[in-house]
């Protein structure tokens, strides 16, 4: 098991399959799987592959998969084509009961090789939940996962299969506790719904909770993720839910996210960690309304790595592609305890055109912008998260 003191080296693994970032969500869509590729070049040519062992492995296959999905479900995603779904009129109705549509116009529209991207990217979440649990590796990454809001009978949120779920489960054959957390800007509700009354996996997200500029109960993406939810049976006190406002900044989120999970770190003692590393909390995204700066989001990555309890990295939302791939590949070099040697200047490697607006640094300057999240709204969530942590001591 990794024995390294905090700052030091890790063994460090991290998939990539140039095949995913061909994958098109359609011409208006704002998931683009580009960044990954975007971020896989930066990475590259930062020279951090060096010091990585590249996971080669083979797409999940369908009976892994299986586990996590009904079988209708499972059935239409494996089969659907754009074609097909034309097609399929009688069918069409319950296609669409499973948040699946052919209009590119919609949240999950049915692609071209759908069910090859899900079997890469969650094949990727499995071979580096093995990694961890064969002790090869200390961190393992995939940015091309964390699709947080799949559920096991229909598809949300651009999430179609549940990798984070595949890997969780994974882990549970080696490590007895298994602790996620998630900074998505959104509530990692379908992670949350498989182990709600799991009392081997406890599930924390930070994420934000109504809309700049409206009332505290506008709807933002998935209205989910109360903090008054605490999960069920086995599982009680082992859902955490940190709702916050727009605006959200670099101070006001670690006044929050350190004193929380180092409670959850202490009480609940996780054999494993997977860290959901959604972008879309960065300043400037064009979902998320969140003011946090790549330094900030990174702090995230470096306070749980300092746990030196093995660790899974994995991407999820992030919708202004530059901001994206930067974030990424800093907390690449986060992981690799490198990130004081890896330069602002973008090194040229092809890409480059995309960070124009940035001036071809890696890091971008977030404005001072307002923040919604008051002192005093601080000081309860953080009072009633606490407050949660602390029953399941008792
Ligand atoms: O966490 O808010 C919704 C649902 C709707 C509004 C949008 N319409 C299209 C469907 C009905 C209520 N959906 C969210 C989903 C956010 C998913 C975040 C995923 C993750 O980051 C993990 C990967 C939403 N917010 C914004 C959009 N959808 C959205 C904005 C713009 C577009 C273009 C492409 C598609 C249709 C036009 C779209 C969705
Ligand atoms: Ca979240
Ligand atoms: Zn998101």
């Amino acid at each position: 098991s990794p024995s390294c003191p905090d700052g030091s080296k890790r063994r460090v693994c991290y998939y990539y399959d140039a095949g995913i970032a061909n994958v098109d969500y359609g011409a208006h869509h704002v998931m683009v799987p580009r960044r990954v590729a975007m971020t896989h070049g930066l990475v590259a040519s930062y020279g951090l592959l060096r010091d990585m062992e590249l996971l080669r492995t083979r797409p999940a296959t369908q009976d892994e998969i299986a586990y996590i999905l009904t079988d209708d479900y499972l059935r239409l995603l494996r089969d659907l084509t754009p074609d097909t779904y034309r097609a399929d009129s009688a069918r069409r109705h319950k296609i669409g009961a499973l948040s699946l549509s052919g209009d590119e116009r919609n949240d999950n529209p049915v692609i071209d090789g759908l069910w090859d991207y899900c079997a890469r990217y969650a094949g990727g979440s499995l071979a580096a939940a093995r990694a961890l649990g064969t002790g090869t590796s200390d961190i393992a990454i995939n940015w091309s996962g964390g699709m947080h809001h799949a559920c096991s009978g229909e598809a949300s949120g651009f999430c179609y299969v549940n990798d984070i779920a595949l890997a969780l489960t994974e882990l549970l054959a080696t490590f007895p506790r298994v602790l996620y957390v998630d900074i998505d800007v959104h509530h990692g509700d379908g992670v949350e719904k498989y182990f709600a009354s799991d009392g081997k996996v406890m599930t924390v997200s930070f994420h934000q909770f109504g809309r700049a500029g409206k009332g505290d109960d506008t709807f933002f993406f998935p209205g989910t993720g109360n903090a008054k939810d605490v999960g069920e049976g086995e599982g009680k006190y082992r859902t955490l839910n940190v709702p916050m406002k727009a605006g959200m900044d670099d101070t006001g989120y670690k006044e929050l996210f350190v004193p929380i999970m180092r409670e959850v770190m202490e009480v609940f003692r996780p054999d494993a960690v997977v860290l959901q590393c959604g972008a879309d909390s960065l300043s400037g995204d064009r979902l998320g309304e969140f003011n946090l700066s790549i330094r900030g989001h990174a702090e995230c990555v470096a306070y749980l790595r300092s746990f030196n309890v093995p660790l899974l990295l994995l991407g999820g939302g992030g919708y202004t592609i530059n901001h994206v791939a930067s974030c990424w590949c800093y907390e690449t070099a986060v992981a690799l305890g490198k990130e004081k040697e890896i330069p602002d200047d973008i090194p040229h490697h092809g890409y480059e055109h995309y960070y124009k607006d940035q001036g071809y640094k890696l890091h971008y300057a977030v404005p001072k912008a307002g923040t919604k999240n008051t002192k005093d709204h601080m000081d309860n969530i953080r009072k009633e998260a606490l407050k949660n942590v602390e029953k399941l001591h008792e």
